[in-house]
């Protein structure tokens, strides 16, 4: 049970930030990332899997990897954890989610304004090897369809972005750019791969400027992700963490409401922000 001034402190918060990890889309059945290798893919380390240089080796290995995730992703629903942020955003007036996750639960829950750090798995770009980019082996002509470098000298000018949009993550060959014939991989960011400078860059100022950040369900392991909630702190943010497990911010935090999210998330909001309504 939260303290009566705590509650008062929380529901007079502007701008929210709710940070999510792999945790909070548990209970809709999606194995957390370290949880991914369930079965046939238990025998890869996923930062083995998700790297530039394990799609160079073996780009259908990847592919496949990804197909399998988003397998479980296209079958699984938004659950209650993801429904409470919707309904928080719809309490307060300013609130941002900036997430880990590659599922778009956020979004299928209703929830607007989701910066996705890691990128999604519904979304594709061509796969462009930096190691060949600088050995001067790739055509220097920029595709129309997919910015990436044309493997050959030229692009089709009939080809369109919509042709590319159409190309989904499925089960097959690792398809290619309708343009320029690039391999297609998922627009996520792979371990040892830069962040979206825009995208890092807009979760950064949020973090400098929320009054409030609830941290869900993240180990707080991979960077410069991990940094942001305690950044929110150092800024002057109340702290507020979800997790069955105890993490590196768990101490900074102003609350730790130790369990699963779908469970306390929701009864969390009520008591808030809803005085034990279901909606505001
Ligand atoms: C970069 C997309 C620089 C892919 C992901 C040493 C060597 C090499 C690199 C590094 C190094 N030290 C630091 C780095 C950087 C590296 C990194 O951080 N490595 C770690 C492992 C040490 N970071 C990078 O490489 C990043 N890029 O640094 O680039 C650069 C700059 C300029 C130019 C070139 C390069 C890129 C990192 C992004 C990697 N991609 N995802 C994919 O998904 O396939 S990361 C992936 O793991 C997830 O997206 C997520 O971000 C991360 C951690 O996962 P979590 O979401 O936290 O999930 P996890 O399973 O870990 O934990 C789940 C949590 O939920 C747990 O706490 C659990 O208790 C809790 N939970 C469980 N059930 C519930 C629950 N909570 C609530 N309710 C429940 N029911």
């Amino acid at each position: 049970m939260l303290e009566s001034d705590l509650i008062e402190k929380l529901h007079d918060c502007q701008k929210v930030v709710v940070f999510t990890g792999a945790g909070i889309s548990a209970e809709s059945g999606i194995p957390t990332f370290r949880d991914a290798q369930t079965g046939l893919w238990s025998k890869f380390n996923p930062q083995d899997v998700a790297s530039t240089e394990a799609f160079r080796k073996n780009p259908q290995l990847v592919w496949d990897w990804y197909v399998h995730r988003a397998e479980f992703v296209r079958n699984a629903e938004p659950n209650s954890g993801h429904k409470a942020v919707s309904t928080l955003q719809a309490c307060v007036a300013d609130l941002s989610v900036i997430t880990q996750n590659i599922d778009n639960l956020h979004q299928r829950a209703g929830t607007r304004n989701v910066l996705e750090l890691h990128g999604s798995l519904f979304r594709l770009k061509a796969f462009v090897d930096t190691d060949e980019l600088f050995a001067g082996d790739t055509s220097p002509i920029i595709c129309h369809i997919c910015d990436g470098y044309a493997i050959f000298d030229e692009c089709d000018p009939y080809a369109s972005k919509e042709d590319l949009s159409a190309i989904e993550l499925r089960a097959g060959p690792v398809p290619r750019c309708p343009g320029c014939g690039a391999l297609l991989r998922p627009d996520i960011v792979w371990f040892g791969e830069p962040l979206d400078i825009d995208i890092l860059d807009s979760a950064t100022r949020l973090a400098d400027s929320c009054d409030l950040l609830i941290c869900i369900g993240s180990s707080l392991e991979v960077q410069p992700a991990a940094s942001i909630p305690v950044r929110a702190k150092c800024a002057g943010a109340t702290i507020i963490e979800i997790n069955p497990e105890p993490t590196s911010l768990s101490s900074h935090a102003d609350v730790f409401l130790q369990g699963k999210a779908a469970e306390i998330l929701p009864a969390f909001v009520n008591m808030v922000w809803n005085n034990g309504e279901t909606s505001c």
